[in-house]
């Protein structure tokens, strides 16, 4: 552990372009039961630097994990995330599940952002007609967070940013579905340090509470904005992503163990769309299914129980016919600020439904 650590230090100043490789531990290995250790489900997938927040997809038959690069940058802890001050992306790539991952080197840094002002946290990426699309949350440089949408020839990029934010984005952690009908969705949102509370009114208000209601109101949404065929820009207004519980009703904002606070992401499975994300402050990853990507979406339960660390950010993917969770912890660091990614299997049962995960 020493040793991957001061490698870790050594790697974080790293700005070039330079591949590197880590060996994957094997997906389901637990970790050494000597006295008094902790088990874990499933091994840090690389240990060269800090990764959080992993959006994967396959792509041309690969692997490839899009994630927030964690930073020590001695920034205060705090509700608003500021200890969060990542400044580049890495991509990482694998040929399947447990094969070594490969480090791409920076693919996108806040200083080539044009409007960028600080915080580079959770991206994800699509592709389309031959361009791989990057999405990233950022804040500008009036320290509003805004969604940006950088291209690529390379899935591992780099990436070149456009020169203003999408217009309509506003708050973090873009998560792109494309449809089998050609139509793409970006869903996205965070509370607190993610901002979403400041749009209540459909303007940013810098004068809003920082945390959401906390009363037996309707839960403040996801939002939804479907793409134009240039992958660019939102094609209509942005939406609501509404979760009702099994009657029918909104979640409550006080129903903290089920409503939305951030981390969304959008999967399909036998014709149904499964809208999952973190509960944040109670720590776990839940569900919700609808019959179109619009939603709304039904709750349905929990994907994972909490991990080490404040909360965990979740993607889902289907390689080979196996369906695969993508999910960070804090296993190398013990800090909440440093996190590693991780890969285990998704299991359901016969009806759709999602097992719960024990990390
Ligand atoms: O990585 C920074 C933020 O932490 C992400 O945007 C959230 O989803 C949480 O994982």
């Amino acid at each position: 552990m020493a040793a991957s650590l001061a490698l870790l230090a050594a790697c974080q100043s790293t700005e070039t372009k330079q591949e590197t490789t880590a060996t994957t531990a094997p997906a389901e290995a637990p970790k050494a039961d000597s006295a008094g250790a902790k088990k874990y489900l499933s091994e840090p997938l690389i240990s060269n630097i800090y990764t959080a927040d992993p959006s994967a997809h396959v792509f041309n038959g690969k692997i490839y994990i899009y994630p927030s690069h964690d930073i020590e940058t001695g920034m205060p802890e705090n509700d608003k995330g500021d200890h969060f001050a990542m400044n580049d992306y890495h991509i990482l790539s694998m040929d399947s599940v447990g094969s070594k991952v490969t480090d791409h080197g920076v693919a996108l840094s806040v200083k080539d952002i044009p409007w960028a002002g600080r915080q580079l946290w959770a991206p994800d990426a699509a592709f389309k007609s031959g361009t791989y699309y990057l999405y990233f949350p950022v804040k500008d440089k009036q320290d509003v967070f805004r969604i940006g949408v950088a291209t690529s020839t390379s899935p591992s990029g780099p990436f070149k940013a456009e020169a203003t934010p999408i217009a309509g984005s506003f708050s973090i952690d873009p998560a792109v579905f494309q449809d089998t009908d050609g139509n793409a969705y970006m869903y996205f949102g965070g509370l607190w340090g993610g901002q979403l509370q400041r749009w209540q009114k459909g303007t940013y208000d810098a004068n809003a509470a920082e945390k959401e209601p906390s009363t037996d109101v309707p839960a403040l949404s996801a939002r939804m904005g479907k793409l134009s065929a240039d992958m660019k820009h939102f094609d209509g207004p942005v939406q609501d992503v509404k979760i009702l519980d099994e009657a029918g009703k909104p979640l409550l904002a006080s129903d903290t163990k089920r409503r939305f606070f951030e981390g969304g992401w959008l999967h399909k499975y036998n014709g149904k769309y499964y809208f999952s994300y973190s509960t944040g402050d109670t720590h776990l990853l839940v569900y919700a299914v609808g019959d179109n990507p619009t939603g709304p979406f039904t709750y349905k339960g929990v994907i994972m129980q909490p991990v080490e660390g404040w909360t965990t950010h979740h993607s889902i993917i289907e390689v080979k016919g196996k369906w695969y969770i993508f999910y960070h912890d804090t296993q190398l660091s013990g800090k909440t600020w440093l996190r590693n990614i991780k890969v285990t299997e998704l299991k359901r049962k016969a009806d759709g439904s999602i097992e719960t995960i024990v990390p």
